[in-house]
This record gives structure tokens, C-alpha cells and sequence, in this order.
């Protein structure tokens, strides 16, 4: 094992552990991570391993991952290095969980599984619930990444669960999610959904009729509180949570996705001269914005919060400033995305309000 070289101090305070921590993730030193995991976890006994284990899940690897967000945000981390972090901190999990596991012992309080719905790739805030779960006690199934609803649903046939705890990050997947919570319902499970992707106070997922929580230790409450297993009821179509969706904007523009994208591209490169200097792979990167661009308008459709988009096109434009592109050029594509949906009345609103974002100075920003 690499010793944890930088390691000196017996009681080396959270803030240094995890600087530490982030130092060996973004130098790809896998090794002397984990002994960094393990060091911070140090020998506590049976009584106070769950707890300890939990804050090196929740104040050292979890705030590691959010500044790879921010990082690679703010393009001072490649795409590549984000990944082999995110592998890295799974590693680190793991070396908690193992080192736990040996320890943990009593009866289970109940069965869940913990998935991430079907298009989820996080896989990493499901995990940490998991086993934090786990430490409290709970038996878990825990499916991992992108879980496709029929596979979730055969699973809850095969092993029933008292409840099954839904992981959706971005919002892309609410109406996957969506699909998720109504067929484990109709088939008597209870759902409780977690992750960003449902909006401010999972306000996506209340719509959606499931029970949502904030973090793993709400989610322990919930279940330890007993959720209501549904009944016949449960068994109903998008449109009874979400009735707007009736006037089939959604799907007009999901349908016609690849058109918009291949549009709003023409439309592009003759509002934005620079692209003419495009190299392939520029051009391919375009090609994948826009292609987001769209999906985030179709969810934010799907659910109907104009701040779903309008945060998401914020969000993109800070990207594209970071990398030298300068955001207004959104506008063209927004332009070209409002002149092929005219007569759709939500999507005009919704688009109108991020062109909004992009032409009047937020908190920040500059005039
Ligand atoms: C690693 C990572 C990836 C990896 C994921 C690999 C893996 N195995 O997990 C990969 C490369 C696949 C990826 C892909 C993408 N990513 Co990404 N990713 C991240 C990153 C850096 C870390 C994720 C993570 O592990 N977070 C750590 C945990 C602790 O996050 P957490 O949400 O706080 O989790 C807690 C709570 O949400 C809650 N919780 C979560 N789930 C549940 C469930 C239940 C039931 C409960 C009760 C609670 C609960 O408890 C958790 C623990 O406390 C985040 C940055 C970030 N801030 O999270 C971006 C981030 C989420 N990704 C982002 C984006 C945009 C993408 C892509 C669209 C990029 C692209 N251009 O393709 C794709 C989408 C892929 C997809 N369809 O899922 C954006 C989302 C922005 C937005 N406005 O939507 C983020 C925020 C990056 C950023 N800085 O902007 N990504």
C-alpha cells in the first residue's frame, strides 16, 4: 500500500482530510485515496462505526464529488479526469462499505432497493444512500446506474421490498422517472424518490405522486415512519399527475427532435460566423449542446417549470463561457427553436423566459 505520505497529523481536521482527498482524485492516485478513506475512518468500535463511516461518506467523498462538477464546470478538469474520479471515489466507497460491513450486525429493519431510473448514469448519489442505508440497519438491493423500468419491476416481483428508493440526478429523466414510480406503484410498492433531477424540495417528484426525501437520513425517516403501501389506484396514465400533458406539446417535441436539432444547427451557423472555423469535433460538440438543448426543453414539457430550462440554459451558457464560446450565441438557437414551435403555447413561454436569462445581466454577471 502507498502510505498515506501527507498524512502526519494524528488529528488532521475534515477540511485538510478531504483537500487531501481531492489531491490524490485529480492526480489519479487511487491507492493512497482509499488510505486516505481509511485513515479518516480510523478504528471505531461496532457502537460508533455506522457513524463514522457516514461522515466519510457525506463530508469527504460527496463534497470531492461535487467540486468535479464544479471543476470540470469551470474546464479546469478534463472530461477524463472526471472520470477516473468518479471511479475513484466508488473505490473509496467501497473500502468504507467492506470495512462496515464486517462489523454491522442485528436484525434487518426491512427490505429496499435503491436504483437510479432508466437514462441515469449517476450512479454515485444512489450508492451513498445505499450504504448509508445499509449502515442504518436496512437490507439493500441496490441496482446502480440507468435501471430500465421493466427490469426494476421484475426485480420487485422477485424480492419484495418495503419501499424502492428512485435516483434521477438531472432532469432529462423525470419522464422516465415518472414511468418508474407509476408501474412500481401498480404493482404495490411504495416510492420514494431522491436526487436533484426532481427539482427544488423534489417538487417533480410529489407531482409524480411519489414520497420524496432530501438525503439519505430523511430517507431513513420516512421509512422508519412506514410508507403506505398504494392500492388500486396507483394503476394510472402520466396524465392524471400531470394533465397538462394533454396538449401534447411533449411529445410534438420529443417527436420531432431530430428536425429541431438539425435546424436550430442551420440556423446556427448563419447567425454565428465563427462556426464556419469549426473542426469536426467542434462541430460534433455543438451538435451534442444542442441535442441537450432540446432534451431540456422537452422536460422542462414534460413537467411543465419554465425554471427547469431556463436554470439548465443559465447553466449552459456558463459552461460555454468557461470554454471561450461566447453564450450569447444561444440565441440564435433559442430564435430558431421559438420560429419552429410557434404554435406550441408553452414551449413559446418557456423558451421566451431563457431568452430572457441570456439578454438581461444576472446577479454577477457582467452588463
Ligand atoms: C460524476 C458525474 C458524472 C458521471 C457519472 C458517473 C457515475 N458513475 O456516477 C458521468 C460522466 C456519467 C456524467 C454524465 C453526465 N453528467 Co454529470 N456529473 C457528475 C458529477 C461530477 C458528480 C456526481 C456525483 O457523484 N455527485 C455526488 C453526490 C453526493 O451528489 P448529490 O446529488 O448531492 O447526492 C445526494 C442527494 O442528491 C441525495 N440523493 C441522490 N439520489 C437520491 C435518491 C434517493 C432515493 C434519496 C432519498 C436521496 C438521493 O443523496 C445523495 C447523497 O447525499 C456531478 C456534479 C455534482 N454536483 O453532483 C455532475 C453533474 C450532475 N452532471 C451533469 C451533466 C450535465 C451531465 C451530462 C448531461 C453531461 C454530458 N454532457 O453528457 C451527463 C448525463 C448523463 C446521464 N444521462 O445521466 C451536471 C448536471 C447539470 C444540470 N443542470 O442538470 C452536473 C451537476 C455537473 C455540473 N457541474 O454542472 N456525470
Amino acid at each position: 500500500m502507498t502510505s498515506p505520505s501527507v498524512v502526519t497529523d494524528e488529528t488532521l481536521s475534515f477540511d485538510v482530510l478531504r483537500e487531501q482527498l481531492w489531491r490524490a482524485v485529480i492526480a489519479c492516485d487511487d491507492t493512497h485515496a482509499v488510505a486516505l478513506t481509511r485513515y479518516a475512518l480510523g478504528e471505531p468500535g461496532p457502537a460508533d462505526l455506522p457513524a463514522a463511516a457516514e461522515r466519510i461518506l457525506l463530508e469527504l467523498i460527496a463534497p470531492v464529488q461535487r467540486r468535479v462538477g464544479l471543476e470540470w464546470a469551470a474546464n479546469t478538469l478534463t472530461v477524463a479526469q472526471e472520470h477516473a474520479a468518479t471511479a475513484i471515489s466508488a473505490r473509496c466507497v467501497t473500502a468504507v462499505a467492506d470495512r462496515a460491513a464486517r462489523t454491522l450486525t442485528g436484525p434487518s429493519r426491512g427490505r429496499v432497493t435503491v436504483a437510479c431510473v432508466e437514462g441515469e448514469w449517476h450512479a454515485l448519489p444512489a450508492r451513498l444512500v445505499a450504504e448509508i442505508l445499509r449502515l442504518r440497519g436496512w437490507t439493500v438491493d441496490y441496482l446502480g446506474a440507468q435501471v430500465p423500468t421493466e427490469h426494476l419491476v421484475a426485480h420487485l416481483h422477485a424480492r419484495v421490498a418495503d419501499a424502492v428508493l428512485l435516483s434521477c440526478s438531472t432532469p432529462p429523466q423525470l419522464p422516465a422517472a415518472h414511468t418508474a414510480i407509476s408501474a412500481c406503484q401498480a404493482g404495490g410498492t411504495p416510492v420514494l424518490a431522491g436526487g436533484a433531477g426532481f427539482g427544488p424540495q423534489g417538487r417533480h417528484a410529489l407531482r409524480m405522486g411519489a414520497e420524496w426525501a432530501a438525503d439519505a437520513d430523511a430517507a431513513h425517516t420516512l421509512l422508519e415512519a412506514g410508507l403506505d403501501r398504494p392500492g388500486a389506484s396507483a394503476v394510472r396514465l402520466a396524465n392524471h399527475d400531470l394533465p397538462h400533458l394533454d396538449d401534447q406539446e411533449y411529445t410534438a417535441v420529443k417527436r420531432s427532435k431530430r428536425q429541431l436539432i438539425k435546424q436550430a444547427f442551420v440556423d446556427l451557423e448563419e447567425a454565428f460566423p465563427p462556426m464556419a472555423a469549426y473542426s469536426a469535433v467542434q462541430r460534433d460538440r455543438t451538435a451534442e449542446d444542442l441535442d441537450h438543448i432540446v432534451t431540456y426543453l422537452a422536460a422542462a414539457l414534460y413537467v411543465d417549470d419554465a425554471e427547469l430550462f431556463t436554470s439548465f440554459v443559465a447553466w449552459t451558457a456558463d459552461i460555454l463561457g468557461a470554454r471561450g464560446v461566447p453564450p450569447h450565441s444561444l440565441l440564435p438557437v433559442l430564435d430558431s427553436l421559438l420560429r419552429r414551435l410557434t404554435d406550441f403555447p408553452r414551449a413559446v413561454r418557456i423558451l421566451a423566459a431563457a431568452r430572457k436569462i441570456l439578454t438581461v445581466p444576472r446577479p454577477g454577471q457582467p452588463a
